[in-house]
């Protein structure tokens, strides 16, 4: 459609205005002196309305015709600003399309879960259950029940860690020091079994309880935090020939071999009465004949039997507790106990 040229000015007008636009916001901007509010093109639709019949139809065609053209011009100019943006980003940024991909690195599991899993499998095959529980003990639990006096070194706060809250009875807390305070819940829950007649009165109590366990302590041989897991076996004859012959099947299927030594040592704990101290020695490998200290063990003490809720000239049985970083440490020839705990990916990785 041919225009009056007034309005054929306007479209010259917002050609040069849409062109010398550099960025989307500057056109815009253009964009409102025409198509706006206030913009021009917007006075003369408002102009039509004081003309006569016959000339605000051609004129109003006109106009009409001029905006969409306008219009066009608008979208060919933002058009024009988009590729202009692509260009200028594919000339400064390089896609190297023959970079090998990142890749996807397989994860593994922790050797300290690793040898736990192994440790559990081997005890659920003689027979014992596997429990888990809280971290977060009170000090009956942890202590009392085990016949830890009021007095023991181990109830200082040097070396245990005291949790700030108290439990509902106001007893302290404390992050467990060992996973003992689990074997004295299993034992109970059992014997409350055996009370309310839905478990056979005279079941043997046989478990482990692995777990995390945390004892103010920090050099290459100790960690704050450490695994541990802990067994236990009461029945009504369970003697410490019985506590020598499961531990001993215990390392010859962990260590996969038979040519190993079990010496049980004279030592002392708060629970046990006698208590040993278990030592093991390989018969060939690098540690061939050394005698190597592998866990704590006894016959359960008549008081600790007595808080599980038994009569302790009934029951009997034998109980022992194992650092499981140590039993990973020698499975895998690691010399410090730290590197568990460092999330070091080059130590990790070898265990996939
Ligand atoms: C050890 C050494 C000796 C032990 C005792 C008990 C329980 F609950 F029966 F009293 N659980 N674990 C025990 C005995 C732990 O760790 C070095």
């Amino acid at each position: 459609m041919s225009v009056t040229p007034d309005l054929e000015h306007i479209i010259d007008q917002a050609r040069t205005a849409f062109a010398s636009a550099t960025r989307p916001a500057d056109l815009e901007n253009e964009k409102a002196k025409f198509l706006g509010k206030d913009g021009v093109l917007t006075a003369e639709l408002k102009a039509l309305g004081k003309l006569p019949i016959e000339e605000k139809k051609t004129r109003g065609a006109q106009v009409n015709a001029v905006r969409v053209q306008v219009e066009q011009l608008l979208n060919e100019a933002r058009q024009a600003l988009a590729d202009a943006e692509l260009n200028a980003r594919l000339s400064t940024e390089k896609l190297d399309v023959t970079l090998p991909g990142r890749g996807l690195n397989r994860g593994g599991v922790h050797p300290v879960t690793r040898v736990t899993r192994r440790v559990e499998a081997i005890f659920r095959s003689m027979g014992f259950d596997v429990a888990d529980g809280p971290e977060i003990e009170n000090d009956w639990y942890n202590f009392t029940s085990l016949n830890s006096p009021m007095n023991h070194p181990a109830r200082s706060m040097q070396d245990t860690f005291y949790v700030a809250d108290k439990d509902e009875r106001g007893n302290p807390l404390v992050l467990r020091t060992h996973t003992s305070p689990m074997q004295v819940r299993y034992a109970r829950t059992q014997v409350a079994k055996m009370n309310a007649g839905t478990l056979k009165k005279g079941s043997p109590i046989k478990v482990i309880a692995p777990g995390r366990t945390y004892r103010v302590d920090s050099d290459a041989t100790h960690s704050p935090m450490f695994h541990q897991v802990e067994g236990l076996w009461i029945a009504e004859a369970v003697s410490f020939a019985d506590l020598k012959a499961v531990y001993t099947a215990f390392l010859q299927k962990f260590f996969e071999t038979t040519d190993l030594q079990t010496r049980f040592r004279p030592s002392y704990f708060p629970f046990t009465e006698p208590s040993v101290e278990i030592d093991m020695a390989f018969g060939s490998g690098p540690n061939a004949g050394k005698w190597l200290e592998i866990s704590g063990a006894g016959q359960v003490h008549p008081t600790v039997i007595r808080n599980f809720g038994l009569d302790p000239e009934e029951y009997m049985g034998f109980a022992f507790g194992s650092g499981l970083e140590r039993l990973a440490m020698l499975r895998y020839g690691v010399n410090d106990l730290r590197l568990f705990f460092e999330n070091d990916l080059r130590f990790l990785g070898q265990f996939k």
